[in-house]
């Protein structure tokens, strides 16, 4: 129990030395010189801070002026944010709320782990479940496991005053969500990454698949269309993001930092403008004596700067992560990539995608939050940075790819409509929205409502229709096609070739 313990504390929940020790025991079994192995750990270890530095600059700048929006109008709200929503579920447990009434918070932690376990199992025994990835970002895992650890819990009564069986329960099916949503995205990210073997283990993989593919039919009716028509012009709005040439000034825009620095000035121009100087320097995020010109200047640039040196992060982990899982898929999980926190996609397809996903998006959670306010529903949301970014800029990375750029605006946008209505619907009704906040991305605005509504309405039965949905996902996408399902991840080259798949990137 205490080395289990401290393995959950330290690493578990700790991505980077997650990533740290998948590449420490991946370069062992190659057998890599020490120097290559102790080498490369410390590399994948340091990407990872380079990427969670660049992550918490922009989460870190751009929260508390979200939340000031909320506040200056006075709104009485939940906070979509995947920290405010971990806080909300320990907040109703200490509160001692019926719904978790005699749980401590600690069985959270072994939820989480138990579900790990199960995630491993699963991808072990790939042969029959046809799970090929494992889920490694483990600071979405205590989230996920507090919110489902509520959600499941509010629909089953029957299982509260836990027992070791009810966690096996939970754990089943959370790491169930954990194996069948991250293998969900193994394709799309090979395409997208050609072949760097990774996939997404984040909160917004059914989403971003749900997305991909409707944004792949998008593209290829266009395609369809410009070959019957040979004489269409293809709008801006069929082409990928990276595609578009714009004439003149506007090549101003085909730079990436240059393209995120303008259009966040003028975003966090028009936000900041609302809140006003008085409100900002109150909230001592600037000196009365500081210009509020730079003050807003500064804040958009940073954006820019920030999601640089997460890309950079990206690049260094990944390189040791690619080679080094290797040696974990040969010895110990065969045909199994690790799943890894979306950012990472951010240094694969478009830059702009990123940029133009999270405007969509913002855009899509803004009229979201207005209708709940016009219409006077009993929870109001604050849209939180992590949702309006880190889904936003995921979906349209991925949509961008298949349907262009406007794919990359479409998918946003209504995942903003999704995040804000879904996560009001079901805050309200398991009550959290009480205790302040609620996870609120895609995943946890959309699919874990729907599981949730089954497990109340159909009990036991629904919880069996759940798991059973779960399962069948992956076997439905091997029968698609059996013969290359694995060779996707054992060698992607290989794959390609048998595929006549053409490099894109
Ligand atoms: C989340 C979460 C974070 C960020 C990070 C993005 O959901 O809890 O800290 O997104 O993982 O890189």
């Amino acid at each position: 129990m205490v080395v289990w313990e401290f393995f959950v504390n330290n690493i578990l929940t700790k991505p980077q030395y997650m990533v740290g020790l998948i590449v420490l025991v991946g370069y062992l079994l190659l057998r890599k010189p020490w120097y290559d192995t102790v080498g490369g750990t410390l590399k994948a270890i340091v990407g990872y801070m380079i990427l969670s530095t660049g992550s918490s600059g922009l989460i870190n700048t751009i929260k508390p002026i979200l939340y000031g929006l909320g506040d200056r109008f006075g709104l009485q709200a939940a906070i979509i944010d995947p920290y405010n929503g971990q806080n909300a579920v320990q907040a109703g447990v200490d509160a001692g709320n019926p719904i978790v009434g005699g749980s401590a918070f600690s069985q959270v932690m072994i939820l989480m782990a138990i579900a790990f376990v199960a995630n491993l199992i699963l991808v072990r025994l790939n042969r029959i479940t046809k799970l090929r990835s494992v889920f490694t970002t483990g600071n979405v895992q205590i989230q996920q496991a507090s919110t489902a650890f509520w959600l499941i819990l509010f629909a089953l009564p029957a299982l509260r005053g836990q027992t070791t069986v009810t966690l096996i329960i939970m754990a089943v099916v959370l790491g169930l969500y954990w194996a069948v949503g991250t293998n969900l995205l193994v394709g799309y990210a090979q395409e997208l990454t050609d072949g760097a073997g990774f996939s997404l283990a984040h909160q917004q993989m059914f989403g971003v698949f749900v997305s991909t593919w409707l944004a792949d039919k998008m593209g290829k009716a266009d395609r369809k269309k410009a070959e019957q028509n040979p004489n269409r012009k293809q709008s801006v709005f069929d082409k990928k993001l990276e595609d578009i040439e714009l004439p003149g000034w506007m090549q101003l825009f085909n730079d990436n930092m240059v393209c995120t620095s303008l259009l966040m000035l003028i975003f966090f121009g028009v936000i900041l403008a609302i809140l006003g100087k008085n409100y900002i320097v109150g909230l001592e995020l600037m000196k009365e004596t500081d210009s509020f010109f730079f003050y807003v200047f500064g804040t958009a640039l940073s954006f820019a700067a920030n999601l640089a040196i997460l890309q950079l992060g990206v690049r260094t982990m990944v390189a040791e992560l690619t080679v080094s899982f290797k040696g974990i898929s040969d010895k110990l999980l065969p045909s199994a990539v690790p799943g890894v926190d979306c950012a990472v996609s951010f240094s694969f397809g478009s830059p702009n995608a990123v940029t133009v996903g999270f405007l969509a998006g913002a855009i899509g959670e803004i009229i979201a939050i207005l209708v709940l306010i016009f219409a006077g529903s009993p929870t109001i949301i604050i849209a939180g940075f992590i949702p309006m970014f880190f889904d936003n800029a995921t979906i349209a990375v991925f949509a961008n790819s298949k349907g262009g750029f406007k794919a990359a605006v479409i998918f946003p946008f209504i995942s903003g409509l999704l995040q804000v209505f879904g996560s009001a619907a079901i805050a309200t009704w398991v009550g959290l929205a009480e205790y302040g906040g609620y996870l609120g991305m895609w995943d946890w605005a959309v699919v874990w409502p729907i599981f949730t509504v089954i497990m109340k309405f159909a009990g036991f039965i629904g919880l069996a229709i759940v798991i059973i949905f779960l399962i069948a996902i992956p076997q439905l996408q091997y029968m698609k096609d059996p013969e290359h399902y694995f060779l996707e991840v054992d060698d992607y080259e290989e794959y390609k070739k048998q595929k006549g798949i053409e490099t894109t990137y």
